[in-house]
């Protein structure tokens, strides 16, 4: 098992200072040897992609709907490319953001390497607005939308022309901070919807039951997670700039993850929003380094776990 790592140090998407530096704090942090579960998973770090630096003053220019709408556009096409490269000659590419409008590159280059990709969009918030129907005009909340082919064309058409997921393909878990707009859209979109509603109702362990099950109907042979770490509550990870409460424990993102991993087809994964100027005494650290020390865990062991 060999596992490629792209790190994408920005805040561009969600205008929040500090999720820049989480891939390079991650790295201090041992992340890497932690993955490698003892030599088990090969893991080759494939460096930082080139940010192009935007003036804060400059935010607006060229795109009066879309914050730092040049820097967004260039990051996620390097990053497409990037993904995509890495997923011919490794078996696990792991993206580290950076916060979530950075989903919209890695997806991009994962849709070049599965027939019928599935997308499991892990997060607090929907994530689907468009530049029209977005109060903040922060790019993180409009990635998944964009890759089922609504908002801002250039983004849309990026790397390639045409929508890069079926939404019928898009399982989305966790949302309990949904804009009126978005829900609208989601609403009026086959996107599959696991809100703390539903939830609530059925459970985490249904929900993941209902995606393998959708999964095998709709013949998906490749699955992309981007896990958002505000699906955790608020009051447990403090570093990240957009906590909600009601959210999920640190034991609930780690089911999701074993259950998805162990269908044998997850084959990238972003890990997003991690603001390590916003943590307190490092307990969001602490966290990002247990989950992705499991997360190795399970890619190594996935062969013995098949479900
Ligand atoms: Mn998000």
């Amino acid at each position: 098992m060999k596992l490629s790592i792209i790190g994408v140090p920005t805040y561009y998407g969600c205008d929040n200072n500090g999720t820049q530096h989480s891939p390079q704090k991650l790295r201090n942090a041992n992340v890497i040897d932690l993955i490698k579960d003892n030599g088990k998973i090969e893991v080759v770090d494939l460096g930082d992609i080139d940010v192009k630096e935007v003036l804060e003053s400059d935010k607006f220019k060229n795109e009066n709907n879309i914050k730092y709408f040049e820097s967004i556009y260039d990051l996620n096409l390097k990053l497409s490319k990037a993904v995509d490269k890495s997923m011919d000659s490794s078996d696990f590419t792991l993206i580290l953001g950076g916060d979530h409008g950075i989903g919209l590159g890695s997806i991009t280059g994962a849709s070049k390497h599965s027939k019928n990709l599935g997308v499991v969009w892990i997060d607090a918030h929907g994530d689907f607005n468009t530049s029209a129907t977005s109060p903040s005009k922060n790019y993180h909340g409009m990635p998944l939308a964009c890759l089922c082919g609504r908002g801002d064309s250039r983004l849309v058409n990026l790397y390639y022309d045409g929508i890069k997921i079926n939404e019928e393909n898009v399982f989305h878990i966790g949302g309990r901070d949904i804009d009126k707009g978005e829900q609208d859209l989601l609403d009026n979109s086959k996107v599959n919807l696991y809100d703390k509603k539903v939830i609530d109702k059925i459970g985490l362990e249904d929900v993941v039951n209902d995606i393998i099950k959708k999964c095998r109907k709709q013949n998906i042979d490749g699955i992309h997670i981007s896990l958002d770490i505000d699906f955790m509550d608020k009051f447990i990870v403090e570093g990240t700039g957009t906590r909600v409460e009601g959210g999920y424990t640190v034991e609930d993102t780690k089911y999701l993850l074993k259950r998805l991993v162990q269908t044998g087809i997850v084959k990238s994964m972003d890990f997003v929003e991690f603001n390590p100027r916003l943590d307190v005494n490092d307990n969001t650290l602490k966290i990002c380094k247990d989950l992705l020390e499991y997360f190795g865990k399970l890619l190594s062991r996935k062969e013995l776990v098949n479900c």
